[in-house]
């Protein structure tokens, strides 16, 4: 079974090495990763195309633009799809996302337990260090709402640490995702859901990023609200 771990970066530079090579300790069979950069202005693109050269199981996906997680994610689940996976792991790059619980979120697509499986800090066993409380709170209400007006039950809807089986991938068509943004994560499990694929929830501890900034804005947040909405009547 061919794994590809496809990983957005948007200046990631001090976080992407240790990452990959965390990720390759696991030793995990016919393993690769896909970087997908936004052509980062702090060299995290070229720092990956350097170890590329000497590991051919890394690979990067350097987009000309316009730059987004959304459609960095989009890219990267096409070419995932490109280069033959079974399986596809979307995760990301700022080292919140632990490698080490990369084989408990495997197992479930590995043994056809499930078609998606969504590394959850809201289940039991689950949870988030080092993160402001009003982040937690304002989190809290997002996901909330998303669960209650997309009916999605899953306790973390917006975990941007998933596996994907690859049928499940391609029945929910990656080339036509919309979202720009990190509202892509929304956006791809509500179309998990409504096909019918059987979600499993992993717990996973998320960390908050420890070098690098946020990308992620107050009024972004604040528009999701509405987005939540256009998705459900849209589809
Ligand atoms: N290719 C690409 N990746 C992006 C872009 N924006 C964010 N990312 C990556 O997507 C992943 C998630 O973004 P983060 O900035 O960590 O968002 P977050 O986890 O909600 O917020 P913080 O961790 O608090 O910064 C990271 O690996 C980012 O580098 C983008 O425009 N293009
Ligand atoms: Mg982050």
């Amino acid at each position: 079974m061919k794994i590809v771990i496809m990983i957005p970066t948007y200046d990631e530079a001090g976080n992407i090495e240790s990452l990959i090579s965390r990720l390759f300790a696991l030793g995990l069979d016919s393993c690769e990763i896909l970087v997908v950069d936004d052509k980062s202005p702090d060299g995290t693109g070229e720092i990956v195309a350097d170890l590329a050269t000497r590991d051919p199981r890394l690979h990067l996906l350097s987009r000309p633009g316009p730059r987004g997680r959304g459609y960095a994610g989009r890219d990267g689940f096409i070419r995932a799809l490109e280069m033959g996976a079974d399986c596809i792991v979307e995760m990301d790059g700022d080292g919140s996302h632990d490698p080490d619980l990369l084989p408990l979120l495997l197992d479930p697509i590995i043994r056809s337990q499930a078609d998606v499986v969504v590394g959850s800090r809201y289940v039991a066993g689950g949870g988030v260090e080092g993160r402001e409380w009003f982040r937690d709170i304002i989190s809290g209400w997002a996901r909330g709402y998303i669960r209650i007006i997309l009916g999605i039950p899953v306790g973390d809807p917006t975990s941007g640490y998933r596996v994907f089986g690859r049928e499940a991938l391609r029945e929910i068509k990656p080339e036509t995702l919309s979202a720009r943004d990190p509202f892509i994560v929304t956006e791809v499990l509500y179309r998990c859901h409504r096909t019918g694929l059987r979600i499993r929830e992993v717990p996973i501890i998320f960390r908050q990023r420890e070098k690098g900034v946020s990308k992620l804005s107050s009024t972004v947040l604040a528009a999701y609200l509405f987005r939540v909405w256009k998705l459900k009547f849209s589809g």
